[in-house]
């Protein structure tokens, strides 16, 4: 059984992943009508990566038997000044998420409820290469500066991204 504490603070995980699954959507939209597929793809990639991060969350409080409560999704920022900024707001959003996930870890530990620490750590592992990537990718972009035919280098570079269901070999 799941004590209400740590109940709340899951289902509103899963709205932060849909909330991040939103955004890395308008992100991708906003790559896309500027002219940088493969930037796009990536970002498109990485929302449907954060939609099957909430739903793992969903399912999980299902099987614990517990109903997870459902809230509105805000609306998240649906234009950008360039790509730069798009990927320097991944890189603060995902750090946001990590201090979500940790507040969770520690919320569970002091809760004493193993089984929900112990399914937290996968998340709080995945944030260490999630802030990694998006740390690369911004320096990367910031190093390119103004030049146009590097972007569209690194833009065919993340053309390249597929999406793999995280969870697939633990269903
Ligand atoms: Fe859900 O993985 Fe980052 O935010």
């Amino acid at each position: 059984m799941i004590k209400v504490s740590v109940s709340k603070v899951l289902s509103e995980q899963i709205n932060a992943e849909y909330y991040s699954a939103y955004l890395y959507l308008t992100m991708s939209a906003y790559a896309d009508r500027a002219g940088f597929k493969g930037i796009a793809n990536w970002l498109f990639v990485q929302s449907q990566e954060e939609m099957a991060h909430g739903t793992h969350i969903y399912q999980h409080l299902l099987e614990r038997g517990e109903m997870p409560s459902f809230a509105e999704i805000k609306l998240p920022p649906i234009t950008f000044d360039s790509i730069k900024a798009v990927f320097e707001q991944v890189l603060a959003h995902e750090q946001h998420v990590t201090s979500l996930l940790d507040n969770i870890a520690t919320i569970a530990m002091s809760e004493k409820d193993h089984a929900t620490y112990n399914f937290i750590l996968w998340y709080v592992n995945e944030q260490i290469e999630e802030e990694a990537t998006a740390d690369e990718l911004l320096n990367k972009i910031k190093m390119i500066g103004d030049n146009t035919a590097l972007l569209f280098n690194l833009d065919a570079e993340l053309a390249t991204r597929v999406f793999n269901d995280p969870f697939a070999t633990q269903a």
